[in-house]
C-alpha cells in the first residue's frame, strides 16, 4: 500500500457496509487442516461428510492471494493437542463415540495432534513462512494461544475470518473477538461446514441484530474492496 488513503477499503457487508483500514486489518484464516477437510481424519470420524467443506478452499485462495499481494497480516490457525495429550481435556477426548478418538493412530497419523500429516494445513493453502499460524486446543483462536497478543503487536483492530467450520471454530473465534474489541467481517463463501444448514445458521447469528458479533460479507466483496483501494490515488 502506497500511501494512507490507499490503506482503506469499503467492503459491502451485511447488515451494512464497512470501511476498514488495510494497516489494521489481518486475514485469519481458521483451521483448514487436512483433519477436517480429508477422509481418515478428526472430522470424518466423527461421522462427517469432509466433502462438505471443499468449496471454501478457492474463495479462501483468491482473498489470501489479494492478501499476500497488499502486505495484508495473514494469521493461519490449527486446532490439535500435544502428543502427550496434556492440553486435551479428558471431557474433550471421551466425548460421543467417534471411529477413532484424539489420539489414536489413523491414515494420517494420530487424529488431531500436533506435529501429524492430518495436523498441517491444506497444501492449497499452506502458510508462507513469513505468516503467523496459532495453534490452538480449542474451538477458539484466542483460548490458550498468543493469538490476543499477536494482533497487539501487528496494531490490528480488524479481522477477515474465513474457514472451517462456520458454526464451531469460525464462530467461536469471532464471538471471541467480538468481545475483545475487534471488528470481524467474516467471509461467507471462505467459510463451509459439514452441515449446510448451520452454515447459514452460523453466519445469520453473526449479522442479526444490526450486526451483533459482526459482518458477513462474499469473499468477491472483500475482493472488490481491496481492489479498488488499491487504485485509490
Ligand atoms: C471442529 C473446527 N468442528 N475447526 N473444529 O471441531 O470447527
Amino acid at each position: 500500500m502506497a500511501n494512507s488513503s490507499d490503506a482503506v477499503g469499503k467492503i459491502v457487508a451485511e447488515p451494512e457496509p464497512i470501511e476498514l483500514d488495510w494497516t489494521k486489518t489481518a486475514l485469519v484464516i481458521i483451521d483448514m487442516q487436512r483433519d477436517f477437510m480429508e477422509p481418515g481424519g478428526f472430522g470424518e470420524t466423527l461421522g462427517n461428510d469432509v466433502g462438505q467443506l471443499a468449496r471454501a478452499v478457492q474463495p479462501i485462495g483468491s482473498v489470501l492471494s489479494a492478501a499476500r499481494d497488499t502486505g495484508m497480516l495473514v494469521i493461519h490457525t490449527r486446532e490439535g493437542h500435544l502428543p502427550d495429550l496434556s492440553d486435551a481435556p479428558p471431557a474433550k477426548i471421551e466425548r460421543g463415540a467417534p471411529s477413532l478418538r484424539i489420539g489414536d493412530p489413523g491414515p494420517m497419523g494420530r487424529i488431531l495432534i500436533r506435529g501429524e500429516a492430518g495436523h498441517d494445513i491444506i497444501p492449497e493453502l499452506y502458510p508462507l513462512d513469513s505468516e503467523i499460524v496459532i495453534d490452538k486446543p480449542g474451538k477458539g483462536a484466542f483460548y490458550a494461544t498468543e493469538m490476543g497478543d499477536v494482533l497487539q503487536k501487528y496494531g490490528i483492530e480488524n479481522l477477515l475470518v474465513c474457514g472451517v467450520t462456520t458454526e464451531v471454530c469460525v464462530n467461536t473465534t469471532v464471538r471471541e473477538a467480538n468481545d475483545r474489541g475487534y471488528r470481524c467481517v467474516v467471509i461467507a463463501d471462505g467459510c463451509a461446514s459439514y452441515f449446510p444448514e448451520f452454515h447459514e445458521m452460523g453466519l445469520k447469528m453473526i449479522k442479526a441484530q444490526g450486526g451483533i458479533f459482526g459482518w458477513v460479507a462474499s469473499s468477491a466483496a472483500v475482493l472488490e474492496a481491496l481492489e479498488t483501494s488499491k487504485t485509490l490515488a
